[in-house]
C-alpha cells in the first residue's frame, strides 16, 4: 500500500508541475483528490490493512492529500500570475502618447472671404448683421425704392414663393429691418446667402453677398470713400489703386461702382480686367432719402452710405479662381487647398 501511495505522489506531482491551465489543474484535482480520486479509492482500501498499522497509514495518506493539495494551489497561483502578467503586457497603454487626431476639415473659400470682409470691418466698428433668406416683398424691393415695374423684380430674376414672399435678391432687406428696430446710429455689414434667377458659366442662382451701410449725423460722400479705401488697402494691399465711377442704384443718390487696380496684372492689362487696367469690385452710394422714408427715419437729420459686394467674385479675385463653378462643385480636391 506504502508503495502504491509513493508512486501515486510521484506520479501526481509530475503531472500537477507541467499543467498549463487552470482547467488542466482542475482535471487533476477531479482525478487525484476528487470523491472517486486515486487517493480517495486508496483510503478506501484501508480495510485491507493490518489494525495496528492504520493510523500510521492514514497519516500518509493525508499528508500526500496535503502535499497534493499544497502542490496543486501553488501551481494554480503561478498558473495565474503568469495569465495576469500576460494580460498587462497585451493590454500595456502609453499614456504619454499624442492622442489620434480626427482629420480636420478646411474652410470654404467663401466662408473665409465672409470672415476676413467682416473682421475689416469689425475693426472699423461695424457690427454683423443677419436675416432670413426668405423675405417680403416690401423688404427686398418696395422699401428700397424699386419702381413696382423695375426689371429686377421680374420673375426671370426672382424667386417668388407668392405675392408677397421671395427668396431674397441681396442682402439689403437686412439693412431694412435693422433700421426699422433701432434709431440711428447704425454701422452694420450684412453677409450672406441671395438668390436670383440665373444660371450659367458665371451666374449660380446660389450666391453671396456682403452689404455694408452706415448711418449718422454728419456722414458725407467723403466718408464712404473713406471706409471702402480703408477696406480696400486691408483686403487687397496697402497700396493697390481705387477710383470710383458713377452709377445708378434705385437705393442711392448718388451712386458710383468702385474700382481696384487689377490685381492679376497689376494695371497693366490683362485677360481678366479685360485690359483696362482695372477690376470692379463693388457698388456703394449715399441712401436715398426714399428708403428713409420707408424705416422712419429723418433725412434731414441724418445721412449715411451703403454699399455692396459679391462674395464669388472677390474670392475668385483673391484666390486667383478661374471657374466660378468650382465654388459650388463641393469636389475636395479643390477645396482642401484653402
Ligand atoms: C452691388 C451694389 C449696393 C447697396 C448695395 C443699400 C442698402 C440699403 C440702402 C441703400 Cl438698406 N443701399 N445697399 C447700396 C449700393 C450698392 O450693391 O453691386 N452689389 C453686388
Amino acid at each position: 500500500m506504502k508503495q502504491e501511495l509513493e508512486t501515486l505522489l510521484q506520479q501526481a506531482t509530475a503531472e500537477i508541475t507541467i499543467a498549463s491551465s487552470e482547467e488542466a489543474l482542475q482535471e487533476l484535482r477531479v482525478k487525484y483528490l476528487g470523491k472517486k480520486g486515486a487517493l480517495t479509492t486508496l483510503m478506501k482500501g484501508i480495510g485491507a490493512v493490518p489494525p495496528e498499522e492504520r493510523p500510521a497509514f492514514g497519516q500518509v495518506v493525508n499528508s500526500v492529500k496535503d502535499q497534493l493539495e499544497e502542490l496543486i494551489d501553488a501551481t494554480l497561483g503561478s498558473i495565474r500570475a503568469a495569465a495576469k502578467a500576460e494580460r498587462l503586457r497585451r493590454e500595456r497603454l502609453d499614456v504619454t502618447l499624442p492622442g489620434r487626431c480626427k482629420p480636420l476639415g478646411t474652410k470654404h473659400p467663401i466662408t473665409l472671404v465672409i470672415e476676413d470682409i467682416c473682421e475689416i470691418f469689425a475693426g472699423l466698428g461695424f457690427q454683423v448683421a443677419e436675416g432670413p433668406e426668405i423675405e417680403l416683398d416690401y423688404y427686398n424691393f418696395e422699401a428700397l425704392n424699386f419702381p413696382k415695374d423695375h426689371p429686377a423684380r421680374d420673375m426671370q430674376d426672382t424667386f417668388f414663393v407668392d405675392d408677397n414672399m421671395l427668396l431674397r435678391t441681396h442682402t439689403s432687406p437686412v439693412q431694412i429691418r435693422t433700421m426699422l428696430k433701432h434709431a440711428p446710429p447704425v454701422r452694420i455689414i450684412a453677409p450672406g446667402t441671395v438668390y436670383r434667377c440665373d444660371s450659367d458659366a458665371t451666374h449660380s442662382p446660389m450666391f453671396h453677398q456682403i452689404e455694408g451701410l452706415m448711418v449718422d449725423k454728419g456722414i458725407t460722400f467723403g466718408d464712404l470713400k473713406g471706409i471702402l479705401t480703408v477696406f480696400v488697402n486691408q483686403y487687397f494691399g496697402k497700396n493697390i489703386g481705387v477710383r470710383l465711377r458713377p452709377s445708378f442704384f434705385p437705393f442711392t443718390e448718388p451712386s458710383a461702382e468702385v474700382d481696384i487696380a487689377c490685381v492679376i496684372c497689376n494695371g497693366k492689362g490683362c485677360r481678366v480686367c479685360k485690359n483696362s487696367g482695372w477690376l470692379e469690385i463693388l457698388g456703394a452710394g449715399m441712401v436715398d432719402p426714399e428708403v428713409y422714408r420707408h424705416v422712419h427715419y429723418d433725412p434731414e437729420t441724418i445721412s449715411g452710405f451703403a454699399f455692396g459686394m459679391g462674395i464669388e467674385r472677390i474670392a475668385m479675385l483673391r484666390y486667383g479662381i478661374s471657374d466660378m463653378r468650382l465654388l459650388f462643385d463641393n469636389d475636395l480636391r479643390f477645396l482642401s487647398q484653402f
